[in-house]
């Protein structure tokens, strides 16, 4: 028996050595007789320091992957970096270094600093995405896609970052501000390299199906991807061009009162001569550019201005409508043309109440009609309405319900639907068509939409929000894209034989808004070298989403230098099984990893075409305040730190257990809560001086409870619930005389998981291979079943049936479940149950009227 204290300081380090020296966590691809198991955290830049978000983010699932380990698996749960990018690149101009030299030392340090988390990642397998022999597989991956049509280039308005000197994707700007700086992203047009992500759209939107991820990640990636299904409708314009709109509720045609384009449309441009004020059209349309998207769709106020001298042709009634340029509608929506129906879409309501266009009611909601019973609107959400001139919604049912009533009225009055000024309703619920063609008319607005869309000429079809991705970077430290221009101009794919494409070395990297490896001598040489005088290479480098997109491909198979990763060992571990990551990269990443294996599956070089079988979104850690931590805040904690004073185990499970792992919350770090679970280790050590070899006086089925529970919980990731369950068998293991050296083991191996070194030094004691080798404790399903007990069900004095219950289980829902029991049923149908009684343990009695 180890008489001293526990002190992690003595023994962490040991066993990380130990670990390492004899290959513990040495994953194989297959393993004869196991099941493999991939477990994936997402990798991490290399940035500088490990912080406690790199803690929660590596050490939580750690315990994850032990267990299923211990449970029988083949688990593989790697770790590398994500090293190129713009916030190493950042950093390394902020203090004049280089930055290559900068990221391989921060590796090198955060390296050690994982190693102290005591996680069991095979080294063996890491990779950095910045090493060559990674790179030369994304540059190949690039040029797959490229051969087989999946690459273009276009000139497309960009978000730039000033600050940064670079262009921006949509998901990297948040509330109009660069996601790394927080500068102001401005709108620039440049010429890019785009993957075609959209062709996917379909795909990526639908095969969500299949994965078993949290319904709200499926959502946010559905809203991304933000398909629509509408319709395409001609609008013929007064000089004789057809434009076609969208819309979603082409029942609402008759009830279009206007047209508008977004200011950038090229049909603007050529109207140019038509246009009466075209002054007034320009100097709008050069105010817009300014504004992002975001900015169009959240600006509290629309604007606009009218196309004098040009008007549209509403196909349905034939009648000529005001046409509008305005912020509100995007070029890369649709067509960029809208039809504008006041009455049913609150966007045109409010820029409709602003400019005084008309507003014509041709959608009565829910199945009523004028002149029968009067319909009620019921949805105080969907529906809404402007108070008479002005953009103040009402919101309440009441109003709701006042106005609605005072407007059916009106509606009576006004046979066409045209709201006169001062009286004007939307509503964006569906439901009969009114005030429009005969034959349109009492159809539904679903009926409505496909006959209209074919009276008219238009088209069904679906739209997406979904854009291009655009991965040209003007940075210094990213993947050089592998293309080299003739001197003509012409694009043409770096050969097979010439990847990897080295990223220089010989550049000044400092950004001035053109590319760095513009400056490059040797580069350029390289390209005249190989390809011939007058040829030039591309200077742009790819996003780092392109690198993190395929990275755990690589941990299969990291040092296959004929290909990325062989079949085989694919076959072995992809799909990954469970994928934790932070919500921020929900529609980023995730989407972008998603689209990267959907097209490397189509050109048959993955078997797979969904990379991620199961994934989870951690919470938050926040500072002992309840803010985010910052420097500025003076709220950051260091884990280096607070494991010099309570050990790596302590901080480890401290963070499984501060809230639970499976719902991704914000925790607040609590030093106390630190401290805690250090005295509950403490309480772990002493209670060697209570293992004995004779008969435990301890309860056998406390250790099978908890260990099933832990097991159980483990398996759900509710490790908060886990450790709980644990800290309760301390508390009855020391209430008695002695445990057993047999249960004190098994509680060890419980333990492992969470604090793999204390439990390793415990265990070592009394065996010679690592407690981390061992199975997962069983346990005895017999000691179990006595908290479940089958009681009889008397009714008015007579038994009837019986019922397993389980302890803890509220009256509540034993008698929902009671009352539901045919055998029940038969003595009480139609009859009042006066009293349910439940003597726990005894009988259920029923008393029937
Ligand atoms: C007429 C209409 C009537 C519409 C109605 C809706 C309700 P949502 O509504 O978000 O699902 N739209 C089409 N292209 C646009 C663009 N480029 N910029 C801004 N808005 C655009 O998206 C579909 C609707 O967005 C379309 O259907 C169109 O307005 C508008 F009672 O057409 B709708």
């Amino acid at each position: 028996m180890n008489q001293n204290e526990y002190n992690p300081s003595n023994i962490e380090k040991k066993w990380q050595e130990y670990w390492q020296e004899n290959n513990i966590y040495k994953v194989e691809n297959n393993v004869e007789g196991k099941e493999n198991f991939y477990t994936l955290s997402e990798f991490s830049y290399p940035s500088g320091n490990l912080h406690v978000g790199h803690w929660y983010a590596f050490a939580v699932p750690d315990i994850y992957a032990r267990f299923k380990r211990m449970s029988g698996y083949n688990v593989l749960y790697p770790m590398g970096f994500d090293s190129f990018g713009l916030p190493a690149e950042n950093a390394a101009i902020k203090r004049g270094l280089d930055p290559r030299k900068w990221t391989y030392e921060n590796m090198d340090y955060m390296k050690g600093q994982l190693k102290n988390m005591g996680a069991s990642f095979d080294w063996d397998r890491t990779l950095a995405t910045s090493d060559p022999e990674y790179y030369k597989w994304t540059q190949w991956m690039f040029t797959q896609f490229y051969a087989n049509d999946l690459v273009k280039r276009s000139v497309t308005k960009t978000n730039w970052c000033e600050s940064c000197k670079t262009v921006l994707a949509n998901e990297q700007v948040t509330a109009g501000e660069c996601e790394r700086c927080g500068n102001e992203v401005i709108q620039k047009d440049m010429a890019q390299w785009m993957l075609k992500i959209t062709e996917f759209a379909d795909e990526l939107h639908d095969d969500l199906d299949t994965l078993d991820w949290d319904h709200s990640i499926k959502q946010a990636q559905r809203e991304w991807i933000g398909r629509k299904e509408g319709s395409l409708i001609p609008f013929t314009l007064s000089s004789g061009i057809k434009i076609n709109v969208f819309t979603t509720r082409a029942d609402t045609l008759f009830g279009a009162t206007y047209v508008v384009f977004a200011p950038e449309h090229a049909m603007v441009q050529d109207l140019k001569s038509q246009i009466t004020n075209w002054d007034e059209v320009e100097s709008y349309i050069k105010e817009v550019e300014k504004k992002s998207d975001l900015d169009r769709q959240q600006s509290k106020e629309k604007t606009g201005v009218q196309l004098q001298g040009i008007e549209a042709v509403n196909p349905a009634n034939g009648k000529s409508v005001s046409v509008w340029i305005a912020d509100y509608v995007l070029a890369h929506f649709g067509t960029g043309a809208v039809m504008a129906v006041p009455a049913h879409d609150e966007r045109d309501a409010e820029f409709a109440i602003k400019y005084d266009l008309p507003f014509k009611f041709v959608v009565l909601p829910s199945a009523g009609e004028i002149g029968s019973s009067r319909p009620l609107i019921t949805s105080g959400e969907n529906a809404f309405i402007l108070s008479a001139g002005t953009t103040e919604k009402k919101g309440s049912q009441e109003q709701i319900n006042a106005e609605w009533n005072a407007m059916y009225d009106l509606l009576g009055t006004h046979a066409d639907g045209i709201l006169p000024a001062g009286k004007r309703f939307c509503c964006n619920l569906e439901g009969k068509v009114i005030n429009s063609s005969q034959e349109c008319n009492v159809k539904t607005s679903e009926e409505a939409r496909l006959l209209i869309t074919n009276n008219v000429g238009g088209e069904i079809t679906k739209t997406y929000r979904l854009r291009d991705w655009g991965i040209s970077r003007q940075r210094y430290w990213g993947t050089p894209i592998p293309i080299v221009y003739d001197p003509e101009g012409h694009a043409h794919i770096v050969p097979d034989e010439h990847l990897p494409w080295i990223l220089p070395d010989d550049v000044d990297f400092t950004p001035d808004g053109t590319a760095p490896l513009a400056r490059s001598q040797e580069l350029l040489e390289r390209t005249e070298k190989i390809f011939g005088k007058g040829w030039t290479p591309e200077v742009d480098t790819m996003d780092t989403f392109v690198d993190s997109s395929w990275y755990f491909y690589r941990y299969l198979d990291n040092k296959n230098e004929a290909e990325f990763a062989s079949a085989a060992s694919m076959k072995s571990w992809i799909p990954v099984d469970m994928y934790f990551g932070g919500a921020e990269h929900t529609t980023m990443h995730l989407l972008y990893s998603r689209f990267w294996i959907k097209a490397l599956h189509k050109l048959g070089l993955v078997p797979h075409n969904e990379p991620y079988k199961g994934r989870l979104n951690r919470g938050l850690i926040l500072g002992p305040d309840g803010a985010k931590m910052s420097k500025s805040k003076g709220n950051v904690i260091d884990p280096d730190h607070v494991v010099s004073h309570v050990g790596s185990d302590s901080v480890r499970m401290y963070l499984a257990f501060i809230g639970p792992f499976n719902e991704p919350g914000n925790y607040p770090w609590d030093p106390n809560g630190v401290v805690g679970i250090r005295r509950f280790l403490d309480r772990v050590w002493r209670l060697q001086k209570k293992v004995t070899t004779s008969k435990s006086v301890i309860q056998g089925n406390n250790l099978d409870k908890t260990i099933k529970k832990v097991g159980e919980d483990i398996e759900r990731l509710k490790l908060n619930t886990a450790i709980s369950s644990m800290m309760i068998f301390i508390n009855e293991a020391e209430k008695s005389l002695s445990i057993t050296q047999l249960h004190y083991n098994k509680f060890l191996r419980l333990l492992a998981p969470f604090a793999p070194h204390i439990t390793e030094e415990l265990w070592m004691q009394s065996h010679q291979t690592s407690v981390h080798l061992e199975p997962w404790p069983d346990y005895d399903e017999l000691f179990i079943t006595s908290e479940i007990k089958t009681l009889p069900i008397q009714i008015n004095g007579k038994v009837r049936g019986q019922i397993v219950v389980e302890e803890g289980e509220s009256n509540k829902e034993l008698q929902v479940r009671v009352v539901g029991m045919l055998e029940v049923q038969k003595w009480t149908e139609g009859k009042a149950i006066k009293k349910f009684i439940h003597v726990p343990n005894k009988i259920i009695n029923l008393v029937v009227v």
